[in-house]
């Protein structure tokens, strides 16, 4: 549904409302169209899950919300973000990054968002694939058009890391680390993975694609059998299922807040916050660069986010994308 279409408008009327009832002659005078075609709207609202109480002499009224992606539901409480300032929601789609790099080559605005329920095509990094079944998840993709430099890109994948943690731990007690460069974990397994594309010449980025997975409320049964790493989900960790439409809300919010710091103090503040929930330092690692196997111990990261390892062969060795495997 996208931000701002009929049924959108009606939920939004809804909303503004809380408590009563919306007389049927209101939604009809305020939005242009007959009291048939409000009940039209109505009956599908409701074929969606939303319960929508109807008396004849008194109107509509909305009593409860089904947990789906809704533009204008998301909107709602939103405030004036950069992130989110023109949303795009699917309920099925290929991969919200194929989506969100054809609103960018059509010239969308930085801070554009697209959200799908299930993504029949989700991507992970190098052709691999990400598993997206309907109803349980969080699949997003946002564009920025930050001036910055194309070599700096890649600090953008910090920034998405470190709003999504965040996000995350706002859903439980529980606290998720960071995995260079794009994963996030809850007690060492794969809660979120992250599918950052640049589109850029040589001197100025046009277009960022933050890509964001995050397993909310998968069940064991629905995550297959070969997957890379151990994998998991919010609600198979704490127990407790995440109401899909608040966690989006508050992950743009986040990253609606990291990318106003980002745009006026640069990296470094990103860059600390990303540390201070990576526990790689100090441990041993194997990275697998394209088949390329480095080993070492991680010392830092650097200023553009490149890992830096000591090993046998050179006290200061830079990475700048690959596998990263603990050994210790
Ligand atoms: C990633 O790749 O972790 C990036 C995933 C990004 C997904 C988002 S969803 C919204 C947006 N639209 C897209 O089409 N993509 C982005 P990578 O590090 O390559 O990890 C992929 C590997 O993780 C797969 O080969 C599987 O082994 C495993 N995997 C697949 N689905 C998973 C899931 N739902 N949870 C945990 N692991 C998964």
């Amino acid at each position: 549904m996208a931000r701002g279409d009929l049924s959108g408008k009606i939920l939004k009327l809804f909303r503004e409302q809380p408590a009563g009832f919306v007389s049927g002659a209101l939604l009809s005078r305020e939005l242009g169209v007959t009291r048939a075609a409000i009940w039209k709207q109505v009956e599908r609202l409701r074929q969606r899950g939303y319960q929508i109480e109807a008396v004849s002499s008194k109107g509509y009224q909305l009593l409860e919300t089904p947990d789906l992606f809704v533009a204008d539901e998301l909107a709602a409480d939103l405030g004036n973000t950069r992130i989110g300032r023109q949303l795009v929601c699917f309920e099925d789609t290929d991969s919200t990054n194929v989506q969100a790099r054809r609103l960018a080559e059509d010239g969308c605005a930085d801070g554009t968002v697209v959200i799908a329920d299930r993504q029949t095509a989700g991507r992970g990094r190098l052709g691999r694939g990400w598993v997206s079944p309907a109803g349980v998840n969080f699949y997003g993709s946002i564009v920025l058009r930050p001036p910055i430099p194309a070599v700096e890109a890649s600090q953008l994948t910090f920034l998405s890391a470190v709003a999504t943690r965040e996000a995350i731990a706002a859903c439980g007690a529980l606290l998720p680390t960071m995995k260079w460069p794009n994963d996030i974990l809850l007690l060492g397994r794969k809660v979120a993975g992250l599918l950052n594309e640049l589109d850029a010449e040589t001197e100025r980025v046009n277009f960022v694609i933050l890509g964001i997975g995050v397993n909310l409320n998968m069940t064991a049964d629905q995550f297959p059998a070969d997957l890379r790493y151990p994998a998991t989900s919010v609600l198979l960790e704490t127990g407790t299922p995440v109401l899909r439409l608040t966690f989006a809300r508050r992950l743009l919010q986040r990253l609606d807040h990291w990318y106003q710091h980002y745009l006026q103090d640069g990296f470094e503040p990103v860059l600390r916050a990303w540390e201070e929930g990576c526990d790689l330092v100090g441990s041993e690692v194997e990275v697998d660069c394209r088949g390329i196997l480095r080993r070492g111990t991680v010392t830092g990261l650097d200023s553009d986010g490149a890992l830096l390892l000591r090993t046998a062969a050179s006290p200061r060795e830079r990475i700048l994308a690959g596998d990263v495997r603990r050994l210790s």
